[in-house]
């Protein structure tokens, strides 16, 4: 049986400070995401887990495998637990603030330049209601990049595309700093995106 485990932070609670502050860092990831992991836990244990081998992101690209009394509450916590996963490591901060390589030269074919990416991508992650996330996703039927949001803790997975780069706007990654003020967290937030990762990431699949 695969036991899911809250990951590591690569960097201290306090250290995307002034973007991020310690406190909601350390509620988000000792609170928020350990409670994906153990709803991960949880559910894949009442479908009996060994049937289900795989990473969760393979799950989640095949939720239809899953047994249909789990199937609703893996793709909110294995979501959850994935989504998570990918944000950490998104995240840095010593970052130069800009894309390179073949993701630099993608975002320019896609959105024309990295400053009508940032727009649209901002503007998508202030239209979500209520709670959810805003995406840079790969799409490999037509092999080319996209924003997309989803709702709650749905991944690009369930829907066979790779996310790449992805942005919390739960009310619980921001309120203790910034209140309702979701703009200005958003504006915040690129100051510490690893593009250097995210560049990676890109790379390994294009
Ligand atoms: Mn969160």
């Amino acid at each position: 049986m695969v036991h899911y485990e809250l990951p590591r932070l690569p960097y201290g609670y306090d250290e995307l400070e002034p973007f991020i502050d310690k406190e909601t860092m350390q509620i988000h990831h000792k609170k928020h995401h350990q409670s994906y992991v153990d709803g991960l836990n949880k559910s894949l244990e009442s479908i009996g887990g060994d049937a289900h081998p795989k990473y969760i992101s393979a799950i989640l690209s095949d939720l239809n495998s899953v047994p249909e009394s789990a199937r609703s509450t893996i793709n909110f916590f294995g979501g959850g637990f994935e989504n998570h996963r990918l944000f950490w490591e998104t995240m840095n901060p010593k970052n130069d603030g800009v894309p390179g390589g073949k993701l630099e030269d993608a975002i320019d074919v896609y959105f024309d330049s990295f400053d009508n990416f940032k727009k649209i991508f901002s503007e998508n992650a202030l239209s979500i209601q209520g709670s959810g996330w805003c995406w840079l996703v790969f799409n490999p039927t037509y092999n080319k990049i996209e924003i997309m949001t989803t709702s709650n803790q749905t991944s690009p997975w369930t829907v066979q595309k790779t996310p790449l780069l992805g942005l919390d706007v739960w009310e619980h990654a921001y309120y203790l700093k910034y209140q309702n003020r979701r703009p200005e967290y958003v504006q915040n937030w690129w100051n510490v995106v690893n593009w250097d990762y995210v560049g990676n990431r890109f790379s390994e699949l294009a």
